[in-house]
């Protein structure tokens, strides 16, 4: 068991500071139990905690750091940039570049719009949508997240599609009223909505390969589904690619699967580490968002000049040839070692991976929505985590997140990562 005396002093002062000792409520252990890890650094696939242990990151900041800890292309653009200055609060260059990078990736994008967080991302589309349509009504799927906006705090009670309630305290009825909650890859529940509700549907916004209950690919047809509805009943569709930009495919979900969504929310990877989010896609409608026109949104620190530079070289460095294909390499022998491991230890998991995202379910399936998802024994998976955490593999301290590889992950951590894992299974048993 790693010594964790620094951890645990810096977390008691914490949760005087901080509500739960944290700023965002999954990294305080709660779903895993035990006790969370203050860092000290992070360096190409590791991190290294307060007490000196090390171990292998498969969280990678949620998602962003898709080129590891402290990349040295990154840091040097850094330290130039920071140079000079670090923030200007009027237009840059590097805007420009980094909205051109990510039209070369998501030729879908014709129009792109910098923000700071995902949230803020996933909020402006759907105000954007419903600026565009004229229509109130949105629809979400259970197990779906999208930050933290009012109107996107709705877990739907049944199996079927209903209105929203609001799952957090402080989000008055009201706000959530229009949003309406189907199960994902349910695309019949979702033409009933369509019935339901005629001409009032302003957007569909779905994670296109759902990653915040677990990794839940889409089945065949639920996306070309959503896009046929959504242009027969005049509604957009927005693909919440925070998660999956740049990850399942350096194009996206969008390429992957060969659909167009009218817009697209995106983070994380597009920072490289810093904070940026961005929305985008048809030229017709963007240009409603002010100043171009009426639609309101603004950020003080948008387009800020370090992460445009982080999210820059990000973005090139997985366009290198050869990357990609050492990524989904990486991400296939990862899988291998894992699900292999835990046959020898007659574990059932059902496990998945698009591109560079993985998950691992503690059942033996199928998992296909959140209902299916919320089947797995997260006592297994507590036990699972602690395992490979005391094993030197630091994994996302949730059944219901994904994985992630890095560039910086190559085969001694992934044969240390199934020692580990052969180690865990093997305690489980
Ligand atoms: P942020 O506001 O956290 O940058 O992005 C919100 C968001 C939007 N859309 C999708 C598909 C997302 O996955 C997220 C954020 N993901 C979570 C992890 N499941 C962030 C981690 C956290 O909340 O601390």
């Amino acid at each position: 068991m790693p010594q964790l005396t620094k951890s645990i002093e810096l977390f008691a002062e914490a949760q005087k500071l901080l509500p739960g000792g944290v700023d965002s409520p999954v990294r305080a252990f709660r779903a895993v139990g035990g006790q969370p890890l203050f860092i000290q650094q992070g360096d190409g696939a590791y991190l290294t905690d307060v007490d000196g242990n090390r171990y292998v990151d498969y969280v990678l900041s949620w998602g962003p750091l898709i080129l590891g800890h402290a990349h040295p292309q990154v840091v040097k653009a850094l330290q130039t940039a920071v140079t000079l200055g670090t923030s200007y609060g009027a237009p840059s260059p590097l805007e420009n570049e980094l909205a051109r990078q990510v039209m070369r990736l998501m030729p879908n994008i014709e129009m792109i719009r910098f923000v700071n967080s995902g949230t803020e991302a996933t909020m402006s589309a759907l105000r954007l949508a419903r600026a565009y349509t004229g229509r109130r009504k949105i629809i979400k799927f259970q197990g779906n997240y999208h930050g933290h906006a009012d109107m996107l705090l709705v877990q739907a009670g049944s199996g079927v599609a209903t209105l929203g309630l609001p799952d957090s305290p402080g989000v008055p009825p009201a706000t959530t009223a229009d949003t309406l909650v189907a199960p994902y890859n349910d695309i019949d529940a979702v033409e009933q909505l369509f019935i339901q509700f005629p001409g009032q549907i302003a957007a569909v916004i779905v994670e296109p390969v759902a990653g915040n209950m677990g990794l839940v690919p889409p089945v065949i047809g639920f996306l070309q589904g959503l896009r046929d509805l959504t242009v027969s009943a005049g509604s957009l569709l927005i693909f919440d690619e925070v998660m999956t930009g740049f990850r399942v495919h350096p194009g996206g979900a969008q390429t992957l699967y060969g659909i167009r969504p009218d817009l697209t929310a995106l983070g994380k990877v597009i920072g490289g580490g810093l904070p940026v989010g961005a929305y985008g896609g048809r030229r017709e409608i963007m240009e409603l968002v002010a100043p171009a026109g009426p639609m309101y949104q603004a950020g003080t620190l948008s387009g800020n000049p370090l992460a445009m530079t982080a999210g820059i070289e990000t973005l090139q460095a997985i366009q290198e040839p050869g990357v990609w294909d050492r990524l989904e390499a990486t991400g296939a022998q990862l899988l291998e070692g894992l699900t292999g491991a835990a046959k020898k230890a007659g574990i059932a998991v059902t496990a998945s991976r698009v591109g560079t995202m993985f998950g691992l379910f503690f059942q033996a399936g199928p998992v296909v929505n959140w209902e299916t998802a919320a089947r797995s024994n997260t006592e297994r998976f507590g036990r699972y985590f602690q395992a490979m955490l005391e094993n030197g593999v630091y994994l996302a301290p949730s059944q219901y997140e994904a994985g992630f590889i890095s560039t910086a992950h190559g085969p001694a951590e992934i044969a240390a990562t199934v020692a580990a894992a052969e180690k865990a299974f093997a305690s489980l048993a």
